[in-house]
């Protein structure tokens, strides 16, 4: 039976490569800052182009298809997952190291339908390197095939999560206080690329052995949970359960022991969710 979202898959591709030409170029230019919730959540002129061709690309193939985009929902689109065919994007996933040409800056697109991701395109554009995975068969990093580390031992571990600046002062002591607490397990080290979809293509790739973060968004997610998933790893709530897309929180890690000891260490912090909320 031939797949009905493979074209789907392909098709979108296509347009990942011509969203991540967008974006080099743009890196060639003067950058404009803007500013969304707050003076460290930034947008450029860049990420709203992306999107706009990324959505009118898909749009116009599959005109029956829903859509949640980092930017469309910050301009007020409605961000619910339904069972229908769910276009979940990020134009720009790293829009600050965007900003500063810092090298992990990614297209990041899942594609979901009731609720399940199908397939997830993670494109790091500076870098070069497309990610790919289709449920079930498997993750590729340039059309080849990627797995997680395997590491078991969190003392042996890289692990990743990003740090910024938080205007609730308790919520901002116990991201901190969570670094304090993995670095002196001890683990080999705590690394922050600054792009979410990035990160877990790096655990899918054995790069780094895990990736925890809570106040990040379905958009950031979607992409690299695909890819991570297909790879071999695991990916669970921070509190140890199931893997929620909208809840804004997440742990991917090369082997169950290791996210399940990040989810016993670390304390959580309400983040809301993408679904109840909007941006
Ligand atoms: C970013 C994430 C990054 C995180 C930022 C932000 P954006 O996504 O990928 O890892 O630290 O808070 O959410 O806004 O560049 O698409």
């Amino acid at each position: 039976m031939s797949d009905p979202w493979q074209e789907c898959m392909d098709f979108c591709l296509d347009v990942t490569k011509r969203a991540g030409k967008m974006i080099r170029e743009a890196l060639q230019k003067d950058i404009t800052i803007m500013q969304k919730s707050s003076p460290v959540d930034l947008v450029t002129e860049t990420d709203q182009k992306v999107e706009q061709l990324i959505i009118s690309s898909l749009k116009e193939k599959y005109p029956t298809h829903r859509f949640i985009g980092e930017e469309s929902v910050a301009a007020g689109a409605p961000s619910v997952l339904t069972d229908d065919p769910t276009w979940i994007i990020d134009p720009i996933d790293g829009t600050t190291n965007f900003v500063h040409r810092f090298p992990f800056v990614s297209v990041s697109i899942g594609f979901t339908v009731k609720k399940e991701i199908e397939f997830g395109i993670v494109y790091s554009c500076i870098e070069d390197k497309m990610y790919t995975a289709r449920k079930g068969k498997g993750a590729f990093c340039n059309g080849n095939p990627i797995k997680v580390s395997g590491q078991k031992d969190i003392s042996e571990s890289l692990i990743l999560t990003e740090m910024g600046f938080k205007e609730d002062a308790e919520h901002f002591n116990i991201m901190l206080a969570n670094i304090k607490t993995i670095l002196t397990i001890p683990v080999h080290g705590i690394r922050s690329p600054g792009s979410a979809a990035v990160n877990m293509c790096l655990v899918a790739s054995g790069s780094a052995d895990a990736y925890y973060h809570m106040g990040i968004h379905c958009w950031d997610m979607a992409g690299g949970a695909a890819v991570v998933t297909e790879a071999g790893g695991v990916i669970m709530d921070v509190s140890g359960g199931p893997f929620d897309l909208m809840s804004r929180r997440l742990i991917v890690a090369s082997s169950r022991t290791i996210a399940e000891r990040i989810a016993k260490e670390i304390t959580e912090f309400p983040v809301g969710r993408d679904d109840t909320e909007g941006p």
